[in-house]
C-alpha cells in the first residue's frame, strides 16, 4: 500500500525480523511484556516520536484492550481494531451472548446473563438438564470454565470457577449453558464498515486444539455444506450488523453433531489463522483492515472458498513432552516452498527464540484444489521444513497428516484428548 512502517520491540526481540524489515523501529522496554508490549504510554510515545498515523496491534497483547483503543483515540492515532465500546461489549461474554440472542443469532440454552446464586444455577440446570457448563463472563480460552454433571457437583464447580476467574480476570461473574458434547469449533470471518454494513468471508474450522491452544486450522470446514455455510455466514453478518461492527472480526460458533450451530464469542481482532481465509478467497484481510480504518466502504458481497487451505502452527515446543516450551538458538533453518506453500514467520538461521513470549515461531499455510491434495502437500512441506536447535511441533503435524480420523475430516474438539503423542 506504500505505507511506511514503524516496529515496536522489547529488548528481547531486538533481533526479530519485524524490527529489521520495518522502516523504523523503537525499543519500548525490557523483556517482560508488562514493561514493554503491555505498557500503553511507551507505545503511544513511540507513535508520537515517529509521527505514526495508525497502530496495528496484531494479536494478543493490547489487540483487544479497550483502554488502549480509547487512549489511541484520545491521542488522534487510528487504532486498527475495534472501538473501546465494542471491545468492552464483546469482551464480556454474558453481555455478548445476550446481545446476539436479542439480535436473533442462535445461542445455547442457559442462564439469562449472570447467575446470582448456586440455587439459581441448580434450578436452571434441572430445567435444561445436565450436563451443563459454568463459564466466566470475563473468560475465553477455557479459563474459569467448569462442566457440571449433577446437583451434587454444582457447589464445588461454582466455587472453583469463581475463584479461578477472580484470580485470572479480576471478575468472578459466571453464566451457565447446556454443555454441548464433542462439538466442532467453526468461526466465520467478517468485515464491517462505518456505514454499519458487514460481509463474511466464510468459515475456518479450528477443532484441532490442545488445552484451548489451536494447532491446525482449515477452510472450508469438512463439517459444512454450502447450505450450512450460507446460514452461518448470514448469522455472522447479522451479528456484526446488529452491533454496527467496524473492521475485521470473527464470530465463533460451536457446531453440534446434528449440524446445529450456536454463537460462542466474538473476537474483535485479526486472528493468527486469518491467512487460510486469504488464500481461499484471494482477499487481503490486513489491507482491508487498513482501508476500512481509513473510512473506505466494503464491497458489500460475501466471499466463498475457491480452494482448500490449512495452517499448521509451528511452535518452539516439544510435542513428545506435553508441548513444553523449547526456546533457544535456531542453529539451522530451511523453510519449504513451491506452489501453494506459504510460510509466515519472524525467525531465521542463527535467531535465538526468547523464553519470554508465546512459542509460535511460524505458520505453515498450504493451499490446493482439494482437501486430499492439501494433506499430501502439507506433509511434503512439513518434511522439507528443517528447524534445528529447538524442538518444534513439526513431528506432531507430520503424524497428524497420516491419522485416519483427521484425514476423514470427522473430528471434534475432543480429538487431541485421545491422540497418541508418543514416538514424536
Ligand atoms: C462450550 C463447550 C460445550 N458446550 N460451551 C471452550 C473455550 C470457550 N471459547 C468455549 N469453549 C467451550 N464451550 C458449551 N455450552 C465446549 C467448549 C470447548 C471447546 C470449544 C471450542 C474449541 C475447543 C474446545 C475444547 C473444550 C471445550
Amino acid at each position: 500500500m506504500g505505507i511506511k512502517t514503524v516496529a515496536v520491540y522489547s529488548t528481547a526481540d531486538k533481533d526479530s525480523l519485524h524490527v529489521r524489515f520495518a522502516d523504523e523501529a523503537v525499543n519500548i522496554g525490557p523483556a517482560p511484556s508488562k514493561e514493554s508490549y503491555l505498557k500503553i504510554p511507551h507505545i503511544i510515545s513511540a507513535a508520537e516520536i515517529t509521527n505514526a498515523d495508525a497502530i496495528h496491534p496484531g494479536y494478543g497483547f493490547l489487540s483487544e484492550n479497550a483502554e488502549f483503543s480509547r487512549v489511541c483515540e484520545e491521542y488522534g492515532i487510528k487504532f486498527i481494531g475495534a472501538s473501546p465500546d465494542m471491545i468492552d461489549k464483546m469482551g464480556d461474554k454474558a453481555t455478548a451472548k445476550d446481545t446476539m440472542k436479542k439480535a436473533g443469532v442462535p445461542t445455547i440454552p442457559g442462564s439469562d446473563g449472570l447467575l446470582t446464586s448456586v440455587e439459581e444455577g441448580i434450578k436452571i440446570a434441572n430445567e435444561i438438564k445436565y450436563p451443563v457448563i459454568l463459564k466466566a463472563t470475563a473468560g475465553g480460552g477455557g479459563r474459569g470454565m467448569r462442566i457440571v454433571k449433577n446437583d451434587s457437583e454444582f457447589q464445588k464447580a461454582w466455587d472453583d470457577a469463581r475463584m479461578e476467574s477472580a484470580a485470572a480476570f479480576g471478575n468472578d461473574g459466571l453464566y451457565l449453558e447446556k454443555f454441548v458434547e464433542e462439538p466442532r469449533h467453526v468461526e466465520i470471518q467478517i468485515v464491517g464498515d462505518s456505514t454499519g454494513k458487514a460481509c463474511h468471508l466464510s468459515e475456518r474450522d479450528c477443532s484441532i486444539q490442545r488445552r484451548h491452544q489451536k494447532l491446525v486450522e482449515e477452510t472450508p470446514s469438512p463439517a459444512l455444506n454450502q447450505e450450512l455455510r450460507e446460514r452461518m455466514g448470514a448469522a455472522a453478518v447479522k451479528a456484526a450488523e446488529s452491533i454496527k461492527y467496524e473492521g475485521a472480526g470473527t464470530v465463533e460458533f460451536l457446531v453440534d453433531k446434528h449440524g446445529d450451530f450456536f454463537f460462542m464469542e466474538m473476537n474483535t481482532r485479526i486472528q493468527v489463522e486469518h491467512p487460510i481465509t486469504e488464500e481461499v478467497t484471494d482477499f487481503d484481510l490486513i489491507k482491508e483492515q487498513i482501508k476500512v480504518a481509513a473510512g473506505e466502504k466494503i464491497s458489500g458481497r460475501n466471499y466463498f472458498p475457491k480452494l482448500y487451505s490449512m495452517e499448521c502452527r509451528i511452535n518452539a515446543e516439544d510435542p513428545a513432552h506435553g508441548f513444553r516450551p523449547s526456546p533457544g538458538k535456531i542453529t539451522n533453518l530451511h523453510t519449504p516452498g513451491g506452489h501453494g506453500v506459504r510460510v509466515d514467520s519472524h525467525v531465521y538461521a542463527g535467531y535465538t527464540i526468547p523464553p519470554n513470549y508465546d512459542s509460535m515461531i511460524g505458520k505453515l499455510i498450504v493451499t490446493a484444489q482439494s482437501r486430499e491434495e492439501v494433506l499430501v502437500r502439507m506433509k511434503r512441506a512439513l518434511e522439507e521444513y528443517v528447524i534445528e536447535g529447538v524442538k518444534t511441533t513439526i513431528p506432531f503435524h507430520i503424524k497428524l497428516m497420516d491419522d485416519p480420523i483427521f484425514k476423514s475430516g470427522h473430528f471434534t474438539t475432543k480429538f487431541l484428548e485421545d491422540f497418541d503423542f508418543s514416538g514424536l
